[in-house]
């Protein structure tokens, strides 16, 4: 009876052992595949690259793009598009495809009454309403000398329409806001901080927490310029819109984005980042 009660009791003991090792090795195993299966159930999503598209309106201030970047943060910009600086010259180059053609084509290709009417055209009168020198730009912008607001550009050392980009570390701002005061509400940044985004940008790193922003490179007549043309042009406009105050047919608009509203076109932005 002693001798069964011992062989029951090895039995059981063996079992219990078994089933010890049994339950480590399975824990063993959950800890070595645990990380595995975390890594791939929540790294994944976020490591993949997010794809977005911001519209650059030629006509308006700071834009922000509403991805907020942290300090460091790597995004890749790919712009596209064409922008006009000056509506009015579209115009004007329209009016004399015509009366070119026809000066320069041989005589007798047009009628009479044709030739009579595209010959009022004067290419030797240099008014603003015969001027057609700028032309629609990429992101590059395009580099033409402006005969008075060469200094009002926000970076002045790069092309007229150039699309700039920069970190805004607060939202609290408009496209219609005078760019000069975003950049001085935002803890005094400069215009030189404006990065410039010709083609594809694969080294755009953030240098603050902030808001990706976008604008291009335009004149601006701002009291908070460092420029003293822009500040005396922005008096003047001021001073101009008193006086237009009982004037029902002609309105300055914004004093500070004046210059953006005689532009037409947009550029497209691909932006690529991961969270
Ligand atoms: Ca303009």
């Amino acid at each position: 009876m002693e001798k069964t009660y011992k062989i029951i009791v090895s039995v059981l003991v063996i079992l219990l052992v078994c089933s010890i090792l049994l339950l480590a090795n399975m824990l063993m195993m959950t800890s070595q595949s645990s990380p595995k299966n975390t890594f791939n159930s929540s790294s994944t999503p976020n490591d993949q690259p997010i794809e977005t598209y911001m519209t650059v309106d030629a006509t308006a201030g700071f834009q922000n793009s509403g991805i907020f970047l942290k300090q460091g943060q790597r995004v890749v910009l790919e712009p596209e598009g064409r922008i006009h600086l000056a509506v009015a010259q579209i115009y004007n180059r329209a009016e004399y495809i015509k009366p070119l053609i026809i000066k320069h084509s041989p005589s007798g290709t047009f009628a009479e009454n044709i030739q009579r009417q595209y010959s009022q055209l004067d290419l030797d009168d240099k008014s603003d309403k015969n001027i057609f020198n700028r032309n629609w730009m990429g992101p590059e912008g395009e580099s033409v000398d402006s005969d008075f607001l060469n200094d009002c550009k926000l970076r002045t050392d790069l092309n007229w329409g150039t699309l700039l980009a920069i970190v805004m570390p607060k939202d609290n701002f408009s496209s219609q806001t005078d760019p000069f005061e975003v950049l001085k509400n935002q803890g005094e940044l400069q215009t030189g901080q404006l990065l410039h985004v010709f083609k594809k940008k694969e080294d755009f790193v953030a240098d603050r927490d902030g808001w990706l922003t976008f604008i291009i490179n335009e004149a601006v007549n701002s009291q908070y310029s460092p420029s003293e043309k822009s500040r005396v042009y922005y008096e003047a406009l001021k001073k101009a819109e008193q006086s237009l105050s009982g004037d029902y047919y002609h309105k300055i608009g914004s004093v500070p984005l004046v210059w953006f509203s005689d532009n037409v076109g947009a550029f497209r932005v691909k932006v690529t980042y991961s969270k």
